[in-house]
């Protein structure tokens, strides 16, 4: 509705106030329905009558009477484009009143013609930008972020726990289960005795979030969710269950090389286990140990099954030890209400409190982020009155709030807040939030050589399936920030660093820290994620600060300012 009205050149401030409903309702950790009918919408602040009005009709009719009334204000096609990075309602208007333009395809044909170049403000440059932006958005389509698949496969999971009863074991398997950033479809396994196959394909296909079943059978079903996600199900004997898991969840080159490898020994192997090649005496296939044992090596991380060196170091017993999500004691990035988050301080350090961390990093946005709400120095000082009042709450708990800010890092690479202000606090991120078609390499390098930066917020700029980084010459930047004792950010949900980035980190010794930049409180639960993006780039615990016990993270903060900043 938001978009809507701003298309029709509305009201900027009801646009606002929808947006902010729409993000509330959004992050809600519950369903809208029981939050509606225990009135803790009515309590919330932001959420006026007239939206509980359209909150209540929408629960009761399935729709909004305003809200179909304004959608047949904008054609079809049109409304769609919104969704792509760069395709702002204004620009829209534009094309609707001055051009007359009325579809998708119009609307890009228009771009690539240069018929916008007569509109004031709207250079050639901006329209290269936004057929880009469509470009990406279309592809993006195709595959979708890990993070959302996540979520749909956690509800189909959830789903299949109604006929628990029928079933051995159950995985996500395939590209999820490796925690690729993008998902092509979800593919699940199930572990059962025969005859109960059938009734597990039965349920799995009556999934109330499918609007249509590709296939039906007793071991392989497909069905397309809503979000026009497949979902594949397979069905397999117990005794098959580690072959299966290990075949359906890949990756493709993977498989390939340990077919070539138990050719080698003279084996044979498939989704229902190893064999010898020349009896078919079955050796095993019960777990996956067993199936990479009976080749010659130790299970592999599925996070690494991509034949990128992992199988010459499990024939050597060499995987190192990678982090895990039980090694975090604390995350390092996310907002509050006080910057552009949705959820309080108080709501967030609760969620992180029963995470089971030992601390966290507040890190509200700095003042020249305008649209994100940046702090001055004056509200970050108010900001730690609150944080000091609930570490008396916490840290008799084991649990500490420590104050932070994401600082932005200034176009000239200086910070958006004097050194003697950075000093009194535990733990600064900076970032680039601008400028983003410039090299950005010697801006950052600057950043990192200020003795109270201890992180570099999303190094490369990178959102994965909306925007491509900045130009920077990521392996200098990591050089940098080893010999300063500086950490980058693995950021959950931009997938910023990549798997790559994270390897030359390794390679290089520089450390990381994995952070979920939590805007709202569920968000906080994205760390294991992270921890996930994090083994696909060889991520050892040793190398991840926020491995670190408080002590020791003080410590990291305290070296660098001892070695670096004047007295
Ligand atoms: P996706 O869905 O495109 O994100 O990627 P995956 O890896 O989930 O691929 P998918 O869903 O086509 O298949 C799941 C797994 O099943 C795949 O990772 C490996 C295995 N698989 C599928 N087809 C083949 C095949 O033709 N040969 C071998 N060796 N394995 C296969
Ligand atoms: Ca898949
Ligand atoms: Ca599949
Ligand atoms: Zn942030």
């Amino acid at each position: 509705m938001a978009d809507i009205l701003e298309f029709l050149g509305e009201n900027p401030y009801r646009i606002r106030a929808y947006r902010r409903v729409a993000n509330l309702i959004t992050e809600l950790p519950e369903d809208v329905e029981k939050a509606f009918f225990t009135k803790k919408l009515h309590r919330m602040s932001g959420i006026g009558e007239s939206t509980l009005l359209k909150i209540e009709e929408f629960l009761k009719t399935g729709t909004v009477k305003k809200y179909e009334e304004l959608r047949k204000m904008v054609p079809e096609s049109l409304l769609e484009l919104l969704d792509a990075p760069g395709v702002g309602p204004k620009t829209l208007k534009i094309a609707y009143e001055k051009l007359g333009i009325r579809t998708k395809e119009e609307f890009i044909n228009a771009l690539k013609e240069g018929k916008f170049n007569k509109i004031r403000g709207f250079g050639p440059a901006k329209a290269v930008k936004i057929l880009r932006g469509i470009e990406i958005w279309e592809k993006s389509k195709e595959r979708i972020h890990l993070v959302e698949a996540y979520f749909m496969a956690q509800e189909v999971l959830e789903y299949m726990k109604k006929v628990k009863h029928l079933i051995e074991d159950v995985s996500i398997a395939g590209s999820l289960r490796r925690r690729k950033e993008t998902i092509g479809d979800i593919d699940l396994l199930i572990s059962a005795k025969k005859e109960n196959w059938l009734k597990i394909h039965e349920h799995f296909t009556k999934f109330p979030g499918s609007i249509e079943v590709l296939a039906k059978g007793e071991t392989k079903s497909s069905i397309i969710l809503e979000s026009g996600r497949q979902v594949d199900l397979r069905t397999v004997e117990p005794s098959s269950w580690g072959a299966a898991l290990q075949y359906f969840t890949g990756s493709k080159q993977h498989n390939i090389r340990i077919r070539d490898i138990a050719k080698e020994k003279g084996l044979k192997i498939n989704e229902y286990g190893v064999f010898k090649a020349d009896t078919e005496e079955k050796l095993g296939g019960k777990t996956e140990e067993e199936v990479y044992n009976l080749l010659g090596m130790q299970w592999i991380p599925p996070e690494i099954r991509e034949d990128w060196g992992e199988i010459e170091l499990a024939l050597e017993n060499k995987i190192p030890r990678l982090v895990e999500y039980g090694d975090i004691k604390g995350d390092l990035h996310m907002h509050t209400t006080w910057s552009d988050g949705v959820n309080t301080l108080e709501e967030m350090v609760e969620t992180a409190y029963r995470l089971g961390y030992q601390y966290i990093v507040i890190g509200d946005h700095s003042q020249s982020a305008r649209v994100a709400n940046g702090l001055t120095p004056d509200r970050y000082r108010q900001q730690w009155k609150e944080i000091e009042r609930l570490n008396k709450e916490y840290n008799p708990k084991g649990f500490y709030i420590l104050k932070g800010a994401e600082v932005d890092i200034l176009p000239d690479g200086s910070l958006d807040l004097p050194d003697d202000f950075l000093r009194q606090f535990d733990f600064i991120v900076a970032s680039v939030h601008s400028r983003f078609e410039q090299d950005n390499t010697e801006r950052i390098i600057r950043a990192i050589e200020n003795p109270y930066v201890n992180m570099i917020g999303h190094p490369t700029g990178k959102q994965y399936g909306y925007r491509e980084g900045y130009p920077v010459d990521i392996k200098k930047i990591i050089e940098i920030a080893r010999e300063t004792g500086t950490a980058l950010e693995l950021n959950t949900q931009r997938m910023d660093l990549s798997p790559e980035n994270i390897r030359m980190c390794m390679e290089e010794g520089a450390y990381i820290g994995i952070v979920t930049d939590a805007h709202s409180a569920r968000q906080l639960t994205l760390m294991h994620l992270g921890v996930g993006l994090a083994r696909r780039g060889w991520a050892t615990p040793d190398k991840v600060i926020n491995t670190f016990d408080l002590d020791k993270l003080k410590e990291f903060v305290y070296s660098k300012r001892k070695k670096f900043a004047k007295a």
